[in-house]
């Protein structure tokens, strides 16, 4: 493969006033934020969107298609070095890929930002580029079109447009990518977090339901949408309007639902499990449509009779079984059964926690199905890239239960790059025995704390309120937090603020927290109950007893059998994070840090306030700290003698001294300036890019020299 020019300091230098830098490291003023800021600008109006921290991209959302991520870019950027071509998503892809395969590490790509920030775009970016790298050997386009199939399928079930963004990522997810030695992508496996599933029976005005309701409607062909008894316009279904916003100028969802169709069939979905989806999808949506009225006593009866016979026609349930769940309620107390008929309001309940639990299941049945599909067959040591991409931070008009969740789930995240970048940055250089000036960040992990911790943080005051029998309500759990938290510098409450200023800007039914990304308020309502997350057993039970092969396999009878009370929601999720932090620190990162120019979805405007905000809670001024204080890049002697040996009369053709002095000769060979570099205990640190691509432009000019003679040599024999 033939090398491509490296670019060059002075190129870059010159550029500089036009183009800004691609480093943010070369900035001179580098502790000035507008400096930094304005050459973010400068280059976003040059419709560059990525900018480089040392090894972090930068990349600022350009809300159009600038022709990034053609076939001939995504060629560019392989089998080349870092520095040798400009920022790019793909260039700190393919850095991760080669240390990979070079070191036989593990790696991950961490991808964070506020809600459209861009991170599920450059999540299938990293994707795209990690499956082609297949050597196009059949077998590999297989998994490589598996693997990609895997997004619209996923981005179906679990994104839908907010208020922020038309195709907002409503779960976590991180995806390992599995290589065998020659570095094939040979499978896959995809870890999912926290679906938002109120969505399922709710939106907020100007939000959509998940996309793949509105596909099905729009894209299905008319004998499937006859056989599932449903109509096209999706203003005839309850759980698809109350955002009233059926469809949106920025999604086809027609055209996606042939892209869902298509991927079903690539990753090997039968016709059997195909069928299955569309039922359930169809079930739901009649489930929604189930309205009731009072009778005299003021029980719930059904209002018409079509939505619940469409609905358990469906699933394959008897629909009497399936009203009497609805409207009904057993409990076991003390040994006995007792039956009771719910009113409307309560037989609502029963509907929607029937439809969120039935689409969350459906949703992690996917997810396991899908990984069956992605299994490699190859039974050899795999390394693994993996790429994370959660819901950004979201702060919106209307906080709940879910904003909780998705903001600690964002401040976790943070913790790992400040563990990561700063901190452990930081120690590095104290390991390696390197002069240094710590820089001060602001730590997270007391916001992480005042939300986790064991017995005095936010979850487990509301898993006693969730456990405590009697009187427990959102507002006693206020009240409970007002008690264990007033003096905590991030937690806020109508009760527990003096000011009164601030008093009038909290409602008494709302908390609010001072998060790392700023402070969000919310609201109670509804906390216990979605924590508790219970389905009433009527309706479990009914769900035992369907022929839809998907809800038997994820109703199991023996549910029943277990008298042990489920783990709640949130510590769910918490338990579910602790795992995802294991495994990401387990890993070599690279991040993709990506910014939201402005909050209207405007393509070419750059709104310096916005992203301001942004650079600060993101950090970015800290870690620019950190790395211009510090080095740029580093290297294990061994590493670096052994690919720079040959430029170096002392280290070619042979050396057998230690490593360290090896480096030290090639180093005063090619006279670095002795600021430029530093000697640690096991690394050559050095200060900046420029004397690295000296260096390897020594290599590469060597390097020819050496084949020359070669060829010489050749000849001459
Ligand atoms: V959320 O936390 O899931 O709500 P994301 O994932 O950060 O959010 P997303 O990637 O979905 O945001 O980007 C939002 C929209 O911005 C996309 O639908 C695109 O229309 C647009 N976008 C984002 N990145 C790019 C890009 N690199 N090039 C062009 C982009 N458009
Ligand atoms: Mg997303």
């Amino acid at each position: 493969m033939a090398r491509r020019p490296v670019v060059r300091m002075e190129s870059v230098l010159e550029d500089r006033a036009r183009i800004g830098v691609p480093d943010a490291i070369l900035l001179e003023d580098y502790l000035n934020e507008s400096v930094f800021i304005d050459n973010l600008k400068k280059r976003y109006q040059q419709n560059i969107i990525y900018t480089y921290i040392g090894q972090v991209v930068i990349s600022v959302n350009p809300y159009t298609d600038l022709g990034l991520y053609t076939e001939d870019c995504l060629e560019k950027y392989r089998n080349v070095n870092f520095y040798e071509v400009p920022p790019h998503v793909f260039a700190i892809t393919e850095n991760a890929y080669r240390s990979m395969v070079a070191e036989t590490t593990d790696h991950c790509i961490l991808i964070s930002g506020e809600s459209g920030a861009g991170k599920t775009e450059a999540s299938k970016q990293v994707l795209r580029f990690l499956a082609a790298t297949s050597l196009h050997r059949r077998e590999m386009d297989r998994v490589r079109d598996r693997l990609l199939q895997s997004n619209p399928l996923l981005e179906a079930f679990g994104n839908a447009k907010t208020n922020r963004n038309d195709n907002s990522s409503r779960f976590g997810k991180y995806m390992d990518i599995e290589f065998n030695f020659k570095g094939d992508p040979v499978g896959g496996h995809i870890l999912n977090y926290l679906l938002e599933k109120s969505r399922v029976v709710h939106q907020e005005e100007g939000e959509r339901n998940f996309h793949i309701f509105y596909q099905l409607l729009a894209g299905a062909p008319d004998e499937l949408l006859e056989k599932l008894h449903l109509q096209r316009d999706a203003n005839n279904y309850f759980y698809l309007k109350q955002g009233e916003s059926c469809t949106v100028d920025s999604v086809n969802d027609r055209a996606d639902f042939e892209a869902v169709d298509h991927a079903l069939d690539i990753l090997s979905f039968t016709t059997e499990e195909q069928e299955a989806i569309w039922d359930v999808v169809g079930a739901i949506l009649h489930l929604g449509n189930v309205a009731f009225k009072a009778d005299d006593d003021g029980l719930a009866r059904v209002k018409d009779e079509t939505p619940i016979v469409n609905c358990s026609k469906l699933i394959g349930c008897d629909k009497d079984v399936l009203r009497k769940a609805l409207t009904h309620r057993t409990i076991e107390a003390r040994g006995d059964i007792v039956t009771s008929p719910l009113n409307p309001e309560q037989a609502v309940y029963a509907r929607d926690a029937l439809a969120k639990s039935v689409y969350e299941r459906v949703f992690n049945w996917l997810v396991v199905r899908l990984n069956h599909s992605l299994e490699s067959p190859e039974s050899g040591r795999k390394t693994l890239l993996g790429i994370l991409d959660i819901y950004g931070f979201e702060i919106f008009d209307k906080n709940g239960f879910e904003q909780f969740c998705i903001n600690y789930c964002n401040e976790k995240l943070q913790q790992v790059f400040i563990e990561l970048t700063l901190r452990s940055e930081q120690e590095e250089y104290y390991r390696e025995g390197i002069e240094w000036e710590k820089v001060q960040y602001f730590d997270n992990k007391i916001i992480c704390d005042l939300v986790e911790e064991k017995h005095k943080g936010i979850i487990s005051l509301l898993d006693e309120e969730c456990l405590r029998p009697g009187d427990a309500t959102d507002l006693t759990f206020l009240n409970k937090m007002n008690s264990h938290l007033a003096t905590h510098n991030h937690y806020f409450s109508y009760e527990t603020s003096d000011n009164s200023k601030v008093k009038k800007t909290i409602n008494k039914d709302e908390f609010r927290l001072r998060h790392y990304a700023g402070e969000v308020a919310y609201r109670v309502q509804g906390f216990l109950d979605k924590n508790n997350d219970l389905l009433f057993r009527d309706l479990k039970e009914a769900m035992t007893h369907t022929s839809n092969i998907i809800i038997t396999s994820v109703f199991p009878k023996d549910e029943f059998s277990q008298k042990k009370r489920p783990v709640t929601a949130a510590t769910q999720f918490k338990n579910s994070l602790a795992g995802l932090m294991t495994i990401l620190m387990s890993k070599e990162p690279s991040y993709i840090r990506c910014i939201k120019p402005n909050d209207d979805k405007r393509s070419y405007y750059f709104d310096e306030e916005r992203v301001s905000h942004q650079v600060k809670y993101l950090g970015l001024m800290e870690n620019l700290r950190v790395r211009r204080a510090g080095f740029a890049y580093r290297r294990a002697y061994e590493i670096f003698l052994g690919r720079y040996k040959s430029v170096c009369p002392a280290t070619w053709p042979k050396y057998n001294g230690p490593a360290k002095d090896g480096v030290m000769a090639i180093v005063q060979h090619l006279g670095y300036h002795p600021d430029d570099y530093r000697m640690g205990e096991t690394k050559l640190f050095i200060r900046l890019p420029k004397t690295l691509f000296l260096t390897e432009d020594a290599f590469q000019k060597r390097k020819q020299e050496l084949a020359t003679m070669i060829q010489a040599k050749w000849k001459a024999f």
